[in-house]
């Protein structure tokens, strides 16, 4: 470890150089560290107790909803809504805004999640993750709720991360001030700074998609992973491909690594015509963590972070990754725009 700088020390740090700020992110920070321990400790003890495995319900996506999936939410929903400086949350699981009830103090902050991506990897102990996406309400505190709140631009956003639990506990965030990284270390029971300052690299070298669903691809991105399986690409020979099926690990490897995520429209289900990924509360936080660490992000056409909602559950296509790789998606797109053939 390079330095031993706890979460909430960093939280704290950052708290002090932001003029005017009143603790209350800090004490958003704090309960989202919490249920991330909660987590990791019904994760480990998944097989041995009885988490694994389906509820019977279907959830607002139209998929079966695993035991671990709504132990996750519901522990977020809880804590979170105790942090006293929300005034509505936003999960995946859930159909519509969750307000905080009357009877618990608010704020002005607005947390959308993923309580937890990549659960068909639940049982069968491949990585997992939460995914987290903060904003602060932009009409008046006390008033009516308004959804322009709750759907912002991800350029809006305050903070964005996710907690990978993997073979160890991980938290990585951005407060819009770099990427940071923090390890759980057990035996203490805290969030350790071990990957300060992460920057992904220019020139990836990884691609990662779902290939099994080529022919249900438009014609841009099949020419945009023939471009990569090619030896006469910018590494001249080609990349590797490497696909855990779930999000935060796919992006975390890729991050630390260099490579391309691309989850990108797909013809196959025309209920589902942009891809499978949700903007609010997957696309966007990914967007501001590998802008913030150098990377891009964008759904094929625009800037993922400068896409307006439209609605809370809104799927985009999305590439996002290492600026070198990212580019080459935008060049090709651009080109099949404008009517020009490689
Ligand atoms: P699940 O939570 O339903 O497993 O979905 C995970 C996810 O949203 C994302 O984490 C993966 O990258 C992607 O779906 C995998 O989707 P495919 O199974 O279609 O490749």
């Amino acid at each position: 470890m390079p330095q031993q700088v706890t979460v909430t020390e960093h939280i704290l740090l950052h708290q002090k150089m932001v003029p005017g700020a009143t603790g209350q992110f800090t004490r958003l920070f704090n309960e989202l560290v919490l249920s991330a321990k909660i987590i990791t400790r019904a994760v480990n003890k998944a097989g041995l107790v009885d988490i694994l495995g389906f509820t019977g319900d279907v959830n607002v996506q139209g998929e079966e909803v695993k035991k671990l999936d709504e132990y996750a939410n519901r522990i977020l929903i809880h804590r979170l809504a105790r942090s006293g400086v929300l005034c509505a949350m936003a999960s995946e699981e859930n159909a519509d805004i969750i307000e905080v009830p009357d009877s618990l103090p608010r704020g002005d902050y607005i947390i959308i999640f993923d309580p937890l991506d990549g659960s068909s990897n639940i049982d069968v102990n491949v990585n997992i993750g939460t995914i987290f996406s903060i904003y602060k309400r932009k009409s008046d505190s006390g008033g009516p709720l308004m959804s322009s709140d709750v759907l912002q631009k991800g350029s809006e956003q305050v903070a964005a991360g996710y907690v990978l639990y993997g073979s160890s506990t991980m938290l990585v965030f951005t407060c819009g001030d770099g990427v940071h990284g923090f390890t759980l270390d057990p035996s203490v029971g805290e969030f350790l700074l071990s990957h300060p300052n992460i920057r992904i690299p220019e020139q990836g070298k990884i691609y990662s998609v779902n290939e099994g669903y080529e022919r249900y691809w438009d014609r841009e991105t099949k020419q945009v992973l023939a471009y990569f399986k090619s030896p006469k690409n910018a590494l001249r020979k080609p990349y590797s491909g490497r696909y855990i099926g779930s999000l935060v690990a796919d992006f975390h490897r890729n991050l630390l690594y260099g490579g391309i995520f691309l989850y990108p429209a797909d013809l196959r289900d025309p209920k589902k015509p942009s891809g499978k990924l949700r903007l609010t509360c997957e696309c966007n936080p990914m967007a501001f963590i590998v802008e913030q660490a150098g990377g891009m992000a964008i759904d094929g056409g625009q800037r993922v972070l400068d896409i307006e909602p439209d609605h809370l559950h809104q799927r985009i296509p999305f590439y996002c990754g290492s600026l070198n790789d990212v580019k080459m998606v935008q060049d090709i797109f651009e080109e099949a725009r404008s009517g020009k053939q490689r």
